[in-house]
């Protein structure tokens, strides 16, 4: 028996877990999601997340048929009857099953889907050299056409950038905005450090509300470190003392290259090493218990 899908209102196996092909997330990208890890039996930041997946449901007007609370319980028990101590749940809503035109007036019923399953990260020894992070040249989208704030079932533009970190051989992207302003990385939020200054864009230059980027927030103030939203070009960042990502599934990773420039001294640096450690331990000890 493989991993329990939670789809359509059950649980089934994982083989048998499908989706309608006139269900409007397949068809149109219609829909929203989330990217939640478990460590050590608890959902890290679950609320957090729960709140950006229903706030983006708002704005493209999907109803989620589920109470956030009864999502909570629901993503709890796929994780537990999976038996995941430490791995990763991908929360899925669609707009369901419609006809083939565009119009969601058709589609009746929402359709919510959680995976519990285990994750691949960066190896260790990612982390201790730091990665490598190229410019690319697809732009990230224009708020004004579709806000990066939704984490929307469309990744397209992500998928292309993405495809020009492959070419080049390189960990990570960034990615700029239509000004010519760094926004964030493909799928990680970017900060440098400058002058002992922790510096970001912020989300209104193009930058998902990354969760894993307000724990860093709430660590640097913890630690009594300066941290600021600023907008930043690309010479500042190829001459920043430090520079790291941050995301759900890289948590917070040092960036010791960008388009083949060395950041610093081309190690990960003091402040980036402060925050992987803080982070290291809210992630052990806090969260919302599966059992
Ligand atoms: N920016 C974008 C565009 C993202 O999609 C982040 C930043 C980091 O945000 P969080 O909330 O995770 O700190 C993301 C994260 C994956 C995966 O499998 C992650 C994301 C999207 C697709 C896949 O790691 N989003």
């Amino acid at each position: 028996m493989g991993l329990q899908v939670y789809i359509d209102g059950r649980f089934v196996d994982e083989d048998d877990a499908k989706v309608s092909v006139y269900d409007h997330g397949l068809l149109y990208g219609d829909g929203v999601f989330e990217g939640i890890r478990v460590y050590n039996r608890r959902l890290f930041m679950m609320d957090e997340h729960l709140k950006r997946l229903y706030n983006g449901a708002k704005v493209i007007r999907l109803e989620i048929p589920m109470e956030p609370g009864d999502l909570k319980d629901k993503v709890r028990e796929t994780v537990r009857i999976n038996d995941i101590s430490d791995g990763y749940v991908r929360l899925v809503v669609t707009r369901g099953k419609g006809d083939l035109g565009l119009s969601p007036s058709k589609c009746a019923d929402p359709n919510i889907i959680i995976i519990a399953a285990t994750i691949k990260i960066y190896p260790e020894e990612v982390y201790m050299r730091g990665l490598n992070v190229v410019t690319v040249s697809t732009r990230r989208n224009n708020p004004d056409s579709l806000s990066p704030q939704i984490k929307s079932l469309n990744y397209l533009n992500h998928i292309l950038a993405h495809l020009e970190v492959l070419h080049a051989g390189a960990d990570e992207g960034l990615v700029l905005n239509d000004g010519g302003y760094v926004t964030e990385c493909v799928v990680d939020n970017f900060f440098i450090v400058v002058n002992g200054v922790i510096l970001t864009p912020p989300t209104n230059a193009g930058a998902l509300n990354g969760i894993t980027r307000l724990v860093v927030f709430n660590l640097a103030k913890e630690h009594n470190m300066e941290i600021r939203e600023e907008n930043l070009s690309l010479v500042e960042c190829y001459t920043a003392d430090e520079a790291f990502l941050t995301g759900t599934a890289a948590e917070v990773a040092p960036v010791t290259h960008i388009d083949e420039r060395p950041i610093g001294d081309g190690k990960p640096g003091p402040f980036t090493t402060r925050l992987m450690e803080a982070f290291k331990e809210l992630k052990e000890n806090y969260g919302t218990p599966i059992d």
